[in-house]
């Protein structure tokens, strides 16, 4: 991670949200800032983040976080919440979104969810948001828009209404409504306000300045080509738009260390001054090319100015990579974590792959310790495995947990993961033999369904199961608490590392759905299609 100094006056470290956190979106009530990333297949959904300097940000909750808001159910990878904008009105916060079920091969529009705002005028409170309400316009990358008048304005990124028949393959373009807030119903039809010469606009977002209307949006697709476009119409959200003189925007390229960045967000501080999110990637930079990056699309900040009335981002140079002060670059060393599961509740960051079903653990606040009551689904499952994740955000980093785990079945299994989607992971756990006596051991599944077996000497000893998560690897390695008294300097010669997996092979495409999200490291537990009725004891879980 790099550190910089900008004209703004002002240090800072991007990428500001670490970890997957595609579409940022922000808004600022008077010193406080928020800003929401997509969630996809995983719940809770739309996590908010809040900062007062916009550079340190924390995680304060989510918008959907009940099944009466959102029901993910086996949605394909890099499906469900998608691109979610944040505004402020009257004192009261919107979030839009919608939630995809299918999108591959072809964004079949037939199929493009209606999207909706759920509300609440206490962000700091995740119950009060309310259930959702829908649009009529089918699309994505939904936006709001207050206009002076009190007009509220949906944008929609859908394919170009009456397409000719030599149009674009894509043609996702930007269409624009006005509707009845309390409905969510259109109350205009749906014009077409901006398409875009490589067939894909999409990400808009509307602002007023002064007497300009800005129309913001990201052009190109998500990866190699993606940009960030601006026009400003003097008449009103509907347009006729003036395209900018210095369109992309934004536009790093695949030789930058950040790369693939647009779907820019903007807003004014506190002290006058515009900024500007995006989402980017990090390839790692190895002698032979950059590989790719593990944390899929995260979310960055650069200053915004104004020339003649047209924004400029960044000194129109890439993000985070040509200042002027190169000697403010330093290398982040990686942030501790840890959770002894000592709460009444999980810490705010824990994800669950879809929405679960019924609860299938217990905090145990007396012992501390999480246990986990595995369903019948095993990780490879569309359906809900009994699974928690975390995001990583740094590396070099080790993921660890202790588990105590006594499998009274052949069939169950609980464990540690690294995880891209149901198609590519990499797990170490515990199983047992199929004889009567169930002896323990350690299994090792790797991305292509083979998998290593070790023998655990003691049956009933805790377990540390480690994830060494490197630049261009992830290690995985076990060691067993046979005696309580085992010193922390011994850890190295004790542990038995059983496998590596490269980052390549982590960060594949999946066969179906799209690589939108990043690598989370998780805690899981099964019983290969029946309940697996031994609890798995975590004693905690750690980045260090
Ligand atoms: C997002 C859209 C996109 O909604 O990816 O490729 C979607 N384009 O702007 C998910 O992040």
């Amino acid at each position: 991670m790099t550190r910089i100094n900008l004209s703004h006056n002002h240090a800072f470290q991007n990428p500001i949200l670490p970890g997957f956190n595609p579409d940022p979106s922000i808004v600022r009530v008077g010193s406080d800032y928020f800003c929401v990333t997509s969630s996809f297949e995983y719940t809770p959904g739309a996590p908010i983040y809040h900062s007062t300097d916009l550079v340190r940000w924390r995680l304060i909750g989510h918008a959907l976080t009940r099944p009466s808001q959102l029901v993910i159910k086996t949605v394909e990878p890099g499906g469900g919440v998608w691109a979610t904008t944040i505004r402020h009105h009257d004192g009261v916060f919107y979030i839009t979104t919608c939630c995809f079920d299918r999108y591959r091969p072809q964004l079949d529009d037939r199929v493009f969810p209606r999207g909706f705002y759920v509300r609440t005028s206490n962000i700091w409170d995740s119950s009060s948001w309310s259930d959702p309400i829908y649009f009529d316009l089918p699309g994505f990358d939904q936006d709001l828009f207050w206009d002076d008048d009190g007009t509220v304005y949906l944008s929609v990124t859908r394919r170009k209404v009456d397409r000719c028949s030599n149009s674009k393959l894509k043609d996702l373009a930007i269409h624009v409504s006005t509707i009845d807030l309390e409905s969510g119903s259109s109350t205009s039809p749906a014009l077409l306000i901006r398409e875009s010469p490589t067939g894909i606009s999409e990400g808009s977002h509307h602002f007023k300045r002064g007497n300009y209307y800005y129309l913001f949006t990201a052009e190109g697709g998500t990866e190699a080509e993606h940009c960030e476009w601006v026009m400003r119409s003097s008449t009103g959200p509907f347009g006729p738009y003036e395209v900018g003189p210095r369109n992309p925007l934004l536009r790093n390229t695949t030789m930058d260390e950040i790369q693939s960045t647009g779907h820019c967000d903007l807003l004014e501080d506190n002290q006058g001054r515009w900024w500007a999110v995006c989402l980017g990637v990090r390839p790692v930079q190895t002698k032979a090319g950059f590989k790719p990056s593990v944390f899929g699309r995260e979310s960055f900040l650069m200053p915004v100015t104004w020339e003649d009335d047209w924004p400029v981002l960044n000194g129109n140079r890439p993000v985070a990579l040509e200042f002027e002060d190169k000697d403010l670059y330093r290398l982040e060393l990686p942030s501790k974590w840890l959770d002894k599961f000592d709460n009444n509740e999980m810490q705010l960051g824990w994800y669950r792959k879809n929405t679960p079903i019924k609860c299938d653990y217990v905090l145990d606040t007396k012992l501390s310790c999480l246990k986990l009551y595995g369903g019948p689904y095993d990780l490879s499952s569309r359906a809900t495995p009994t699974l928690f994740l975390r995001k990583q955000t740094h590396r070099p980093v080790l993921w660890s947990t202790q588990l105590s785990f006594q499998p009274t079945s052949h069939r169950y299994e609980a464990g540690t993961v690294v995880w891209w989607n149901h198609d590519t992971y990499c797990s170490i756990g515990i199983r047992s033999t199929r004889n009567a006596q169930h002896l323990p051991y350690i299994r090792v599944r790797m991305p292509d369904g083979t998998t290593t077996e070790v023998p655990l000497t003691s049956t009933d000893a805790d377990v540390e199961l480690f994830i060494d998560c490197q630049l261009c690897s992830y290690r995985l390695g076990f060691r067993e608490l046979v005696s309580s008294i085992q010193a922390e300097d011994e850890k190295d010669e004790s542990t038995t590392w059983v496998a590596e997996v490269s980052t390549e092979t982590m960060t594949r495409e999946p066969r179906l759905g799209a690589p939108f999200t990043g690598m989370m490291l998780g805690l899981y537990a099964f019983g290969d299609m029946e309940k697996c009725l031994t609890p798995a004891v975590f004693k905690y879980a750690s980045f260090t």
